[in-house]
């Protein structure tokens, strides 16, 4: 396989994928933000830490370091930036896109394709969420921290895999197709506005919704909230019912500090406006009122946007 894969987001998720995809045989090149950032990859390589401690180098000619303004035309892009980074990163590449151009969304949380497909309606749009676990220890270092699944689909559109995703397919990503692609992100959506506002405003890894029982006590009422506009909305609930599926993501995710946190306590935006900002919107365009969710997201807004 020789497919190129241009990448947008340099994180522990955009590199991770660059590392995989291009162990499975594409060529990747890895969009830097700027100069600055591209100087902080040593020797213009990029190096994957395995779980087990092994290291693997990735550099020309698998893996090209470039900056936005290089002019070679982008035939796929994968975007995983953060979500609120998304458009704007897209922007500073967007004179490279051909009509044909394919763009794989992979952001936390839900919104980001509506503004894409609104502003480039040309483009052929998926999207993707993954729970692979990956950090990023310092620039141009990615730490696998957990095999995870990544599952992608056509946004809106649905319809068979194009051929590019057996460059997934062949990768250590574990990827799956999925019909309905919408479907997935709102299963992710309804675990992460629950999780992540309570876990960052608390300063609490996952488990701790379960431990104290303050946090606890406030986990029924807006699952509740969460079942109410996933029937209104016309969005499959989970058979166990959202309470359980959430006590059992923080279960199997106790010792994780989830990914809002993980913002908060480095001082960076969070994605609280895509993920919560995102479900009390949807909520208000369906008529249901939300009181529990809409006080949690003025709380998250308040709180976190202190530290951004
Ligand atoms: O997706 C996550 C996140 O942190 O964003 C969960 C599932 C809550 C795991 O930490």
């Amino acid at each position: 396989m020789s497919e190129c894969w241009h990448i947008l987001g340099a994180g522990a998720i955009g590199g991770l994928c660059s590392a995989r995809l291009a162990a499975a045989g594409a060529e990747i090149s890895l969009i830097c933000r700027s100069e600055s950032s591209l100087q902080q990859f040593a020797g213009n390589a990029l190096i994957l830490r395995e779980q087990d401690g092994s290291e693997s180098h990735w550099g020309p000619p698998n893996l090209r370091l470039e900056l936005p303004s290089s002019t070679a035309p982008i035939e796929r892009l994968l975007v995983a930036t953060k979500a609120h980074q998304a458009v704007p990163a897209l922007a500073a590449v967007s004179q490279r896109l051909t009509p044909d151009s394919d763009l794989l969304l992979l952001v936390n949380g839900m919104g980001v394709a509506e503004q894409i497909q609104q502003r480039w309606p040309g483009l052929h749009l998926y999207c993707g969420t993954t729970t692979e676990g990956a950090w990023r220890p310092t620039a141009g270092v990615i730490q696998h921290a957990g095999k995870g699944t990544t599952r992608i689909g056509r946004w809106q559109l649905g319809g068979p895999a194009p051929s590019w995703f057996s460059h997934w397919q062949n990768s250590a990503l574990q990827a799956s197709w999925e019909e309905n692609i919408e479907h997935v992100l709102w299963q992710k959506l309804s675990i992460n506005c629950v999780i992540n506002p309570l876990s960052a405003l608390h300063d609490c890894p996952n488990g701790g919704l379960l431990e104290r029982p303050e946090l606890r006590r406030q986990l029924p009422g807006l699952c509740r909230e969460v079942e109410r506009v996933s029937q209104a909305a016309g969005m499959p609930t989970p058979e166990e019912g959202v309470l359980a599926l959430v006590e059992s993501v923080i279960r199997n995710t106790a010792r994780n500090i989830s990914s809002m946190l993980q913002d908060r306590r480095a001082g960076q935006a969070t994605e609280i406006d895509y993920i919560n900002g995102y479900f009390c919107q949807q909520a208000e365009q369906l008529g249901i009122d939300v009181p529990l969710h809409r006080a949690l997201l003025a709380k998250a807004r308040s709180v976190l946007q202190a530290t951004n």
